[in-house]
């Protein structure tokens, strides 16, 4: 490309972050988040002028988010690996038991640098806390409603059916207490199942609940991904899609991995409102153990679909360093920030 040709690409898009800043900026105003969220659209990032038509030519993968979160708030970095092992105590039969606190609030959370949304909580952020446990543990979860609606935890493993956070619905200011047994070990969830379900799902009650195996797993790099979708003006279709929660946050801040690490993913899709989402890996192939329930058979592959509600657990090594991409192989959800980007660091490992 000339050097003319390199100065158009790049004065446009100065361009069009300014625009897409303003457009940022109108949304954390609360004035419009419509037009906030059309900062995540490619066509935007080529606008010349405000209001103007696209420039002629398209720069593909190069959707992007502009500026930066508001300080404070849910960081999906420090979220991949930070897991709420409860307060352990033994129980006189020797049974290990865990205790966790998880309180629902309504408050707002950032989607993308700018752009807000008004959530449903548990404990102050989408993805709710990564609980975690072993296989055969009491678990006690004290549930505090602190909302302006209704609510329950329904987890996902065997339990009793007045423990299934269904027909004990919490009141705004009530609070119930879940106890049961840890089982099956894999990759579980949790999200409020009060009605109409859809829009408590969507407005961001779920969250990861992973029951390892006795005899755990192979050491690894571990992230917990949460497949999501914000529908930021509430026409019945996301305009924001991710893992947890930040369009296009691990394009802008890549995960580190190493050549010859193994590395383990909780995937788990909560997207509402969309079929299926996926998760596509470039350069490699991955294990897929689905569920992550039997530690033996997986599928070798470089794509899986998942529908709502489903998880698997993926592992994989970095054969050659570099930068790889990995998101929906949907491509719309992919350029409305369902993209992120692994950098490999370290030497061929022949
Ligand atoms: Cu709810």
């Amino acid at each position: 490309m000339s050097d003319e040709g390199i100065g158009d690409r790049v004065s446009s898009l100065r361009l069009s972050r300014r625009d897409l800043l303003r457009a940022g900026a109108l949304g954390a105003a609360g004035l419009g988040m419509a037009t906030g969220a059309r900062a995540l659209k490619p066509k935007q990032a080529y606008t010349q002028q405000d209001g103007g038509p696209p420039v002629g030519h398209e720069m593909h993968g190069a959707n992007v988010a502009v500026g930066t979160l508001r300080p404070g708030g849910f960081d999906p970095t420090a979220y991949l690996d930070r897991f709420d092992y409860g307060v352990v105590s033994t129980l006189p039969n020797g049974q290990t038991q865990r205790q966790y606190h998880i309180v629902a609030t309504d408050q707002e959370i950032e989607v993308a640098p700018g752009i807000f949304f008004p959530a449903w909580t548990y404990n102050g952020q989408v993805p709710g806390p990564t609980l975690r446990c072993t296989e055969g543990d009491r678990l006690r979860v004290t549930f505090v409603n602190s909302g302006s609606h209704p609510h329950t935890i329904h987890f996902h493993g065997i339990h009793a059916a007045n423990m299934d956070g269904v027909f004990e619905v919490v009141d705004p200011g009530k609070t119930f207490t879940y106890e049961f047994d840890a089982e099956p070990f894999g990759l579980q969830l949790y999200h409020c199942h009060a009605i109409p379900l859809k829009r408590h799902i969507h407005k961001g009650l779920y969250g990861t609940f992973i029951i390892d195996p006795k005899a755990g797993r192979p050491p690894a790099k571990e992230m917990v991904m949460m497949m999501n979708g914000f529908d930021t003006n509430f026409d019945g279709d996301n305009e924001v899609y991710a893992v947890n929660t930040v369009g296009f946050h691990y394009q802008d801040h890549p995960i580190e991995l190493k050549v010859g690490e193994l590395n383990r993913i909780y995937l788990v899709n909560m997207t509402e409102f969309d079929l299926i989402n996926s998760f596509h890996l470039h350069g490699n192939f991955f294990r897929v153990y689905r569920t992550g329930t039997d530690l033996e058979r997986f599928e070798w592959t470089d794509n899986v679909v998942l529908g709502q509600g489903e998880r698997c657990v993926l592992e994989f090594t970095f054969k050659f360093p570099g930068r790889f991409m990995f998101h929906a192989h949907q491509s719309e959800f992919a350029e409305l920030g369902w993209m992120g980007m692994f950098d490999v660091k370290g030497a061929l490992n022949a």
